[in-house]
């Protein structure tokens, strides 16, 4: 169960944010709206809400799942890999002091929490534009150090390793794309995503609930053939600037 998780409200300089997609400009408002729905539906999962405000100087810091990586025991700092996003990490790194006294670094390359996925004592680490090998593998030495296990996972496609995948629990996974026939999550049960619905497949099971994103019918449905529930929420200005429902909030 989670007990916690961090948001943070996007800045007016978000529109002015890193993107890949031709979706158009965000509008602010709007943005701020479907974030404060993002906040309700976690609290309506039943956790407590840390949030955080705006911050002009980095664009991008609303996804905030990239600067860290949480588990029960400690806190992995991450080495965000766009530079316009580095420093997103101290006030993460800041904040995160009030709940851990453990913290383990990316020093030796980059990674952004975008591309680790948590099984239970499993990291999946995406290999990707925004994380590098030595980052990938140094965040396994940690994770092992502290007797987790790891598995690095060359992307090919995706943007972040959960842009195409999220764990929902019950060995059971929601994957797309290049995951659907990926050996490496050969032994999960799952939820396929066809191509038209991908951006449904970063989806984020908080407690009794997986939070989806809204307007995938068909993702809703295969959920509720598997017994679980779902919250749908509107992402399209989030959607315009590559982002997703894991990235705005950090879960623990
Ligand atoms: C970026 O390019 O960094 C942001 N516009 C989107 C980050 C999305 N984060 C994530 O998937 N974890």
């Amino acid at each position: 169960m989670f007990k916690n998780v961090i948001v943070k409200t996007p800045g007016k300089s978000y529109v002015n944010g890193l993107t890949t997609s031709d979706l158009g400009t965000p509008d602010y408002e709007l943005l701020l709206e479907q974030h404060t729905a993002y906040i309700e539906a976690l609290k309506a999962c039943g956790v407590e809400v840390t949030h955080l405000a705006e911050s002009e100087e980095y664009p991008d810091s609303t996804f905030v799942e990239d600067a860290a990586v949480l588990t029960p025991e400690f806190a992995i700092i991450t080495n965000p890999g766009a530079e316009s996003r580095n420093g997103e990490k101290e006030e993460i790194e800041a904040v995160l002091k009030k709940f851990y006294s453990k913290f383990h670094s990316i020093t030796s390359g980059t990674l952004d929490g975008g591309d680790v996925l948590q099984v239970n004592e499993h990291f999946y680490v995406g290999i990707s534009e925004r994380t590098n090998q030595q980052g990938a593998e140094q965040f396994k030495g940690i994770v092992e150090s502290e007797g987790y296990t790891a598995t690095i996972v060359e992307l090919q496609e995706f943007f972040h390793l959960k842009t195409g995948i999220a764990y929902l629990g019950d060995n059971i996974v929601a994957a797309a794309g290049e995951f659907l026939d990926h050996p490496d999550f050969a032994t999960y049960e799952k939820v396929e995503i066809p191509a038209e619905d991908e951006y449904s497949a970063n989806c984020i099971k908080v407690n009794d609930y997986v939070i989806i994103p809204k307007g995938f019918k068909e993702t809703k449905q295969k959920l509720a053939e598997r017994g679980l529930e779902t919250i749908e929420l509107e992402m399209s200005e989030f959607q315009k600037h590559d982002g997703g429902l894991s990235c705005l909030s950090l879960r623990f």
